[in-house]
């Protein structure tokens, strides 16, 4: 059964069969967390888009549930597309999502449970008069999409965000709005960004200067920052910024013009897209849920029968060292997944060196690993090329690159390093070049630069599930997230190493690992 080929996750949030695409109204609610997703029933290739449906206690074990929304109007009839969830005071939860019409025009359209006392949520009730916001003059039909979780201000009124662009200015619309039926358009852009494209799946959201705490969504005053997110397509990814909101006229600065959105940090430097937040007042946090695409061909999507898995939801909070970035982290849930694990202490590694670890097969696994650097009296020591990710991990200099292997065999003859670069900064990065030997495979080496400050340590997080590795650098400052598929390093054939291809330094690594169990993802068991 090709389903269930070696490429399937383990533990990553994917439909049983076909394809996926963005997340979408993630909530808590009644006890679950739910998700929604962009999804084609009939197909392992984008078509025929609906909201699939899933549940979960715990954000790693999930319940498929039944499609919450179809193509069944005019308004939506050419896909229910992306789309957000605000919990409001009374109680209720309102829907916001963009309607594909019959004519291809993109428009706004309101969506309520037809039962708040269902804690499944599952059916979904479309406002009879969709769509309420169409795209205001000046605004394409094709470029007005993917409304954001609503926030209230001062003056009662709720404030939603949607994406666009004029000729190459990327930009978000604000809307106003007392009853989610009726709305009025700001004057003024939210921001906009010239040169940056359409903005699709914006997100905007407050973060605390101050605690680890996240903030629901409405929060603002002292001590508050805000996000601004977009997607950018063309493969350039979730771009965010960190600034100032101005709730007088629902403007943003960021904090740095030269790291505006769109020109500046990247959630993810890998594989990752359309990505969205919500605050989870369960939990008292802000989780992020991101879209990973396949990196195969098309046919290998329809031969294999599904296509695209959502990351491993991650808490996002400011990030008090720098000022400038955010630090993502897996959710704490994750660790409950742990089986057995392997310690390492101070692993020499020498230049132009591999160590394997021994732990059995490497391909459900949770990394730590520290890295240390030994100056060698011998060399040239400190001589700072200025190397970024270079062509990939095989590109040797004084002071990099070194860190792991993942979803190796024995023989190195596939492998995926995932590893530093030090030169002026620090970079991190994650090199497929060498990850399969098919040829029908996207493989690309990705990275950038990533603060380290103070007396930190060079670390990385690593969470491999058979064919994605999501890494994380410096706590979360800097993440990539790839997708590999060997022919080799499958099942019991896949290992684990570290590796040092620096020149002037030896490095001493010391580790800890985790096996991971199989997360139960199912159907909801109804009677
Ligand atoms: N995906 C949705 C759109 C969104 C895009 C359609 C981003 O609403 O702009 O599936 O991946």
């Amino acid at each position: 059964n090709a389903m269930l080929s070696w490429q399937r996750t383990a533990f990553h949030f994917q439909p049983q069969k076909n394809w996926m695409n963005d997340p979408n109204g993630p909530l808590f609610y009644k006890g679950w967390y739910h998700i929604f997703y962009q999804y084609n029933p009939e197909s392992a290739v984008f078509g025929n888009i609906t909201w699939g449906h899933a549940v979960s206690t715990d954000l790693i074990h999930w319940l498929y549930l039944p499609i919450a929304m179809l193509r069944d109007s005019w308004y939506d009839a050419k896909g229910v597309w992306s789309g957000s969830a605000t919990l409001l005071p009374d109680g209720r939860i309102v829907m916001l999502y963009t309607g594909n019409t019959h004519q291809n025009v993109q428009v706004q359209n309101l969506a309520y449970p037809a039962n708040l006392s269902d804690p499944l949520l599952l059916h979904w009730v479309k406002y009879a008069d969709n769509p309420v916001v169409l795209p205001p003059p000046g605004i394409g039909p094709k470029d007005f999409r993917d409304p954001t979780t609503a926030w209230v201000g001062p003056d009662d009124k709720w404030r939603v965000l949607i994406g666009s662009k004029v000729n190459q200015t990327g930009l978000s619309l604000v809307y106003k709005t007392q009853d989610f039926i009726h709305y009025e358009l700001n004057d003024e852009y939210m921001h906009e960004v010239p040169g940056t494209g359409m903005w699709e799946c914006v997100d905007f959201y407050p973060v605390s200067v101050n605690g680890p705490d996240g903030l629901d969504t409405s929060v603002n005053g002292p001590g508050v920052k805000h996000v601004l997110k977009s997607s950018l397509d063309d493969t350039r990814g979730d771009h965010y910024a960190i600034g100032r909101y101005f709730i007088e006229n629902d403007t943003w600065v960021p904090d740095d013009p030269n790291k505006d959105v769109g020109i500046g940090l990247k959630l993810d430097y890998g594989r990752f897209y359309a990505s969205k937040t919500f605050y989870d007042q369960n939990k008292k946090r802000r989780v992020l849920w991101g879209w990973i695409n396949e990196s195969d061909s098309e046919t290998a999507d329809l031969k294999k029968g599904w296509a695209s898995l959502q990351s491993i939801p991650r808490t996002v909070v400011f990030d008090k060292k720098t000022e400038t970035h955010l630090l993502q982290w897996p959710v704490e849930e994750i660790e409950s997944l742990r089986l057995r694990s392997y310690e390492f202490e101070e692993v020499v590694v020498k230049p132009g060196s591999v160590v394997p670890l021994d732990i059995g097969p490497a391909t459900q696994l949770d990394i730590f690993a520290e890295f240390e650097i030994e100056y060698l009296a011998s060399k040239g020591t400190g001589k700072k090329e200025n190397v970024g990710c270079g062509n990939g991990a095989f590109d040797r200099s004084s002071l990099g690159p070194f860190g792991i292997l993942a979803i190796a065999d024995d023989k190195l003859s596939e492998l995926t390093p995932i590893y530093f670069h030090l030169s002026n900064t620090s970079f991190f990065c994650v090199d497929e070049t060498r990850s399969s030997k098919a040829s029908d495979v996207s493989k690309l080496v990705f990275g950038s630069e990533v603060p380290v400050v103070g007396d930190e340590r060079l670390s990385m997080r690593v969470l491999v599930d058979h064919s994605i590795i999501e890494s994380f650098a410096q706590g979360g400052r800097t993440v990539i997230s790839s997708r590999v598929y060997p022919t080799e390093a499958i099942y019991e054939a896949a290992r684990l190493f570290v590796f040092n291809n620096a020149t002037d330094i030896n490095i001493k690594a010391s580790l800890k690992i985790w096996q991971l169990n199989s997360a139960f993802i199912r159907p909801f068991p109804f009677h």
